[in-house]
């Protein structure tokens, strides 16, 4: 995880090169990996997302609750709480995974919403401290309330461990200024709020995710090689940067993810980088502020970030009435980023235009479909995912 400050070795050629929101095609994967990557990597790091910082606090896990007999019998429960040094509570950690498995298994890590005890409405499960309560549930039954985004038994029974927490307890999702939520810890002395090429709160999700990574790593029933982050809208622009950020994830799946996750920004077609900036103007780095109404500066378009994970398998998902979030420009984003994959000596997208609806392409190591129907995670984009992933890890 941690984002060691490069030295571009050929900065020059880097300084006047700009990548824009084209595909992203190269002599070699020398200079890839030599001169572009890294440029790419810096561009994210210091103009969009923000530097994680390198100091990190100390984190211990703790098995809070464990039972065999969830899901009806067909899974295993866990409940670990992730003590981080300095965090005033833990971020919960909730695990389903299949109850008869041979070997280790491998899992989806997906960030959550309005906290665990909505994705299912298993009363064992722990509501965190920081789950939206009362008045701000805004009518939503307090469990199970987000049930349709996870469909355990679908997963679990195709032999996948689930492992999930909730946002707020790694950073609340609001504009606080950065007080509450892990940014406090990394502050350096005399330091308030990050420095404008530090991370925001996706920054933050991101590290959060990688801190189940390594609960994962050391649970001996989870296989560490073959674990997918998936995130649906602001968490699958989450999940994109956290595979970037983080190796260890060996696949990554983006649902509508739209601006500043899989869509290209210089379209400018539904969310715009000036409106996701003063809608949610915790969400990325102050730097990233330098690119409203002012896209054809950025270095490289969103189809980089998709590169900078290559050659691991991403999955990119759109909604027909997701206009806000540009499916046509997540589907390109996703065929600009393939001849990177192709580098590597993987075919990335297999299709060079959009699907019809229902039509997905999984053939390379570039997935994407659409789906017919609203912003939103289902069943039948899980389905994909399950199959997509299946091929890496089944
Ligand atoms: C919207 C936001 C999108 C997307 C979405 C979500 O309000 O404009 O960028 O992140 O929220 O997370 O559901």
């Amino acid at each position: 995880m941690l984002m060691v400050a490069v030295v571009l070795p050929s900065m020059s050629v880097v300084a006047q090169q700009k990548y824009g929101a084209k595909p992203l095609e190269f002599e070699s994967l020398k200079e890839w990996k030599k001169v572009h990557r890294p440029a790419i990597l810096e561009f994210f790091q210091s103009e969009v997302y923000g530097r994680t910082p390198e100091k990190q606090p100390k984190v211990s896990f703790e098995m809070l609750e464990q039972s065999d007999k969830a899901l009806g019998g067909k899974a295993v429960r866990k409940q670990v709480a992730i003590n981080v040094e300095g965090l005033p509570t833990p971020i919960l950690l909730l695990i389903y995974q299949p109850a008869e498995a041979k070997g280790k298994v491998p899992a989806f890590v997906c960030m959550n919403f309005k906290g665990n005890h909505q994705i299912n409405p298993d009363p064992v499960i722990i509501i965190s401290e920081n789950a939206p309560k009362g008045e701000e549930l805004k009518g939503d039954a307090p469990r199970g309330a987000a049930m349709s985004r996870w469909p355990l038994e679908e997963i679990v029974g195709a032999g996948y461990a689930v492992a999930t927490i909730y946002r707020g307890d790694v950073d609340p999702d609001v504009d606080d200024n950065f007080q509450n939520g892990i940014h406090p810890l990394f502050y350096t002395e005399g330091q308030s709020v990050p420095a404008a090429d530090e991370w925001g709160t996706i920054g933050a999700w991101a590290w959060g995710l990688s801190r189940v990574m390594d609960y994962l790593e050391k649970d001996k029933s989870i296989d560490n090689k073959r674990v997918a982050v998936v995130g649906h809208s602001r968490l699958g622009k989450t999940s994109l940067w956290a595979a970037v950020c983080d190796k260890r994830f060996a696949l990554a799946v983006s649902n509508d993810s739209g601006c500043g996750g899989a869509a290209l920004s210089m379209r400018k077609m539904g969310e715009t980088v000036a409106k996701i900036n003063k809608s949610f103007p915790h969400w990325f780095c102050d730097n990233y502020n330098k690119y409203n109404d002012n896209e054809e500066a950025l270095l490289v378009d969103q189809q980089g970030l998709i590169a900078l994970i290559a050659p691991r398998p991403v999955y990119v998902a759109s909604a027909t009435e997701d206009a806000w979030a540009d499916p046509e420009g997540e589907f390109l984003s996703a065929l600009y980023a393939s001849p990177v994959y192709e580098l590597y000596g993987k075919k990335g997208l297999a299709i060079s235009a959009m699907p019809q609806p229902e039509k997905p392409s999984i053939e390379g190591s570039v997935g994407y479909h659409i789906r017919t129907g609203k912003h939103d995670i289902t069943l039948y984009d899980w389905l994909q995912y399950i199959k997509f992933a299946n091929k890496y890890f089944k």
